[in-house]
């Protein structure tokens, strides 16, 4: 599996860091949606799901945190520990978000509006749905 890890342009100064992102510039796709996890408990487990269609962008823009990604037949895991940096996760990828640090903000871009249906959250159910996306 490969894994596509961003890693941003600062634009830094004498009064410190900014960093800059662009929808089909920096970010591959469209931006229709932000949202961000912050004061995660210590040992919690976030995500446990895959996408059908759905393709992110994580930042962890504060603290670390690490992300385990699942094409069915391999995993990766991907530590976040810089706010310039970011993994992208295409649809029909499993993934956890675990190991946060207390400080962590996990910022995420996503190419599409909330949609519950577009979850498979069942680790089965996403193993028969890659199996059915590579017979097509
Ligand atoms: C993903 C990983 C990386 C909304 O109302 N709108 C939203 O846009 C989102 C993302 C969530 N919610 C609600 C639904 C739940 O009641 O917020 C609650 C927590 O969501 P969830 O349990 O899905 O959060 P995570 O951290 O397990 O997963 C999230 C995203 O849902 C998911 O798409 O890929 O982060």
């Amino acid at each position: 599996m490969q894994v596509v890890k961003y890693v941003f342009q600062p634009h830094g100064d004498e009064r410190g860091q900014l960093v800059a992102l662009e929808e089909l510039k920096d970010i591959p796709f469209k931006i229709k949606r932000v949202y961000y996890m912050y004061d995660t408990v210590e040992g919690v487990v976030r995500g446990c799901h895959a996408h059908k269609s759905l393709e992110q962008i994580l930042i962890c823009i504060h603290g670390n945190c690490k992300i385990r990604l699942d094409n069915g037949k391999e995993k990766k895991i991907i530590p976040l520990e810089r706010p310039y940096e970011g993994v992208y996760i295409s649809n029909n990828i499993w993934r956890e978000m675990y190991d946060f640090s207390s400080d962590a903000v996990l910022m995420v871009l996503a190419s599409e509006l909330y949609d519950e249906e577009d979850y498979i959250r069942d680790y089965d159910e996403f193993i028969n749905f890659t199996k059915d996306t590579e017979n097509k």
